[in-house]
Order: structure tokens, then C-alpha cells, then sequence
């Protein structure tokens, strides 16, 4: 597969994932209007869909069909967005500019972003229950468990309390390493593993356990590119406020380990990541590509 067939597949991916997230969002003609209008306008028009790609690349290594990944890629998306809605806020990053437009709280109100926020949150378990592709009900309810767990205290909202609590501290890395995979990678690893249990066809236990590893790394070497770019690029090109975590005093890796060993690290896990993918041969070529993407990725 070429990289042109990777960036045509990466668009199709794209617009495939933005039409089902306009089809589960409930419309803004249905009250409450105000509501539903922010929804939508959290979600829709923006993002890289990062995590929905990795669902379909992971589907395709088990030979998901495409319709049968839409939920799970939806909501883990819905949870994504619902995420970014709350971090945004004043009581937690107080950010004003997300995916190159104003954010939720500063387009509508607090209170509305906080609604917007709970409400895809739930959306989000509510579309994969109603929608996932598998038959198999233990399946599907192994599928929301996962999710659940990405997403709460032990996962996600329990990665944002220590990044919170970590404001001006000199965290050591194994610290940091802890925060960030569960506030980055808990959730992008779910959004893998997702794919996989998408399929009729499930994994055996070895290789289901070689995935799970793939996408531990690869949620960790998003956060380490994240802290770079938000070092490295323009508010313009990131499309939110560029040099937030070191005007916010936060530990990242660049602060822990200074830009070069930083990237280093970013390639060191990229190669861990990639080598784990050779099992897989080809069916995981999807895989390979997405992991170069997003260390090669500028916003
Ligand atoms: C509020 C419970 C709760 C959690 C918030 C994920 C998160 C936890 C906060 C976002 C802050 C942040 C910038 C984290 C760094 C990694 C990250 C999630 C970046 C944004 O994700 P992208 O790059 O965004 O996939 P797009 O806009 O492309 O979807």
C-alpha cells in the first residue's frame, strides 16, 4: 500500500467517522435546542479523528467489516470530545481556542459546556450499546466495560486528577509516564482494542495480547508528540493555544527530558511500536502507517 493510498484511505476513514457522528448526534432542531446546537458544535467540523483511525485500522487486522466499526469508533470519539469539552473550562486548563475555533464555554456558556460535556459522555455508551456490530451480547458488554474503564477514574478523569494535581511539581518520569497513559493513552488504547472486538472474528489470546501492548505504546508516544508539537509548533497550526503547558508550569517530557531526548523517545517507542506490528504481517500495514502519522503529524 502506498502512502497515497494511506492518506486516501486516512480522508475516507475521516468523512465516514464525521457522517456517523452527525447521524448519532441529535439534531439541533430537537430541544433543547441550545443544547444540542453545542453538541454539535464540539464535535463536529475538526479533530483528526486520530482515535476513530486507530479502531478501523485495528478492526481491519480482524477482519471487521467497516459497518461494524462505526459505533465503537464513534464512541470513543463522542468520550474524546467530551474530554477536550471539560479541559477546556476555566475550573481545569481554562482554554479559549480548540480545533482553531472558540471553545464550547466561550461560544455558549459554563454551564452549557459542562451539559455538552456529560451529554456525550453518555451518548457515547449509549451508541455503542445500541449500534455495536457484534451479535455476541457478552462481547458488547465486555466492549462498554472497556470503555468505562478508559474513561473514568482508572483511565482518563483519573489522569486529568494527577495532571491537575501536577501543576509546578517536579514529577520523575515514571510519574509523568503513569499520568499521561492514563489521561492520553487509556483511551487510545481502548479505541484499539475496540477495533479488534468489533470482529466476528476474534483475536487468539497471544496476539490479542501483542495488540494491547501496540496500543499501550502507541498512547504514550501520542502524549510524548503532543508535548513536543505544543513546544515546537504555532496556535495556528496546532489550532489551540501553542506553549500552554510550560506557561501552566506542567510536567511533560520536554520539561523532564528536554526537547532532543524527548523526540528520541518519541522515536524509540515509534520503533516499539512498529516492531511489535511484524507479527501481524501485512494485515497490520493500516496499523504501521497510523503509528508513523502521528509522529510525523504537525497539529
Ligand atoms: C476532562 C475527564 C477529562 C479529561 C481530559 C484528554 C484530556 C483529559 C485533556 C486534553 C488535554 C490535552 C491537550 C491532552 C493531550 C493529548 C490530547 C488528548 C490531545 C488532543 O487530542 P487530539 O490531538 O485532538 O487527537 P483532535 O482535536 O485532533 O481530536
Amino acid at each position: 500500500m502506498t502512502q497515497r493510498s494511506f492518506e486516501h484511505w486516512m480522508l475516507d476513514i475521516q468523512s465516514r467517522t464525521e457522517a456517523a457522528l452527525a447521524n448519532h448526534l441529535p439534531s439541533a432542531h430537537i430541544a433543547p435546542t441550545r443544547l444540542h446546537e453545542a453538541m454539535r458544535y464540539a464535535v463536529l467540523g475538526g479533530g483528526k479523528r486520530v482515535r476513530p483511525l486507530l479502531t478501523f485500522a485495528a478492526g481491519e487486522l480482524c477482519n471487521a467489516k467497516a459497518n461494524q466499526l462505526d459505533a465503537a469508533a464513534c464512541a470513543v470519539e463522542f468520550i474524546h470530545a467530551y474530554s477536550l469539552v471539560h479541559d477546556d473550562m476555566p475550573c481545569m486548563d481554562d482554554d479559549v481556542l480548540r480545533r482553531g475555533k472558540p471553545t464550547v464555554h466561550i461560544e455558549y456558556d459554563e454551564a452549557t459546556a459542562l451539559l455538552v460535556g456529560d451529554s456525550l459522555q453518555t451518548l457515547a455508551f449509549q451508541v455503542l450499546a445500541d449500534h455495536a456490530g457484534t451479535q455476541q451480547p457478552a462481547q458488547k458488554i465486555s466492549m462498554l466495560s472497556q470503555l468505562a474503564h478508559a474513561s473514568g477514574s482508572r483511565g482518563m478523569a483519573g489522569g486529568q486528577a494527577i495532571d491537575l494535581a501536577s501543576v509546578g511539581l517536579p514529577l520523575t518520569r515514571e510519574e509523568l509516564e503513569f499520568m499521561h497513559i492514563h489521561k492520553t493513552g487509556a483511551l487510545i488504547r481502548c479505541a484499539v482494542l475496540l477495533g479488534a472486538y468489533s470482529s466476528d472474528t476474534p483475536l487468539d489470546a497471544a496476539s490479542l495480547e501483542r495488540l494491547d501492548h501496540f496500543a499501550k505504546v502507541i498512547g504514550l508516544l501520542f502524549q510524548v508528540v503532543d508535548d513536543v508539537l505544543d513546544c515546537e509548533a504555532d496556535t495556528a497550526t496546532l489550532g489551540k493555544t501553542a506553549g500552554k503547558d510550560a506557561a501552566n508550569n506542567k510536567p511533560t517530557y520536554v520539561s523532564l527530558l528536554g526537547l532532543r531526548d524527548a523526540r528520541q523517545l518519541a522515536n524509540d517507542l515509534q520503533q516499539q511500536a512498529l516492531t511489535t506490528l511484524q507479527t501481524f504481517g501485512d494485515r497490520a500495514e493500516r496499523l504501521q502507517q497510523l503509528t508513523r502519522y502521528i509522529v510525523t503529524r504537525s497539529f
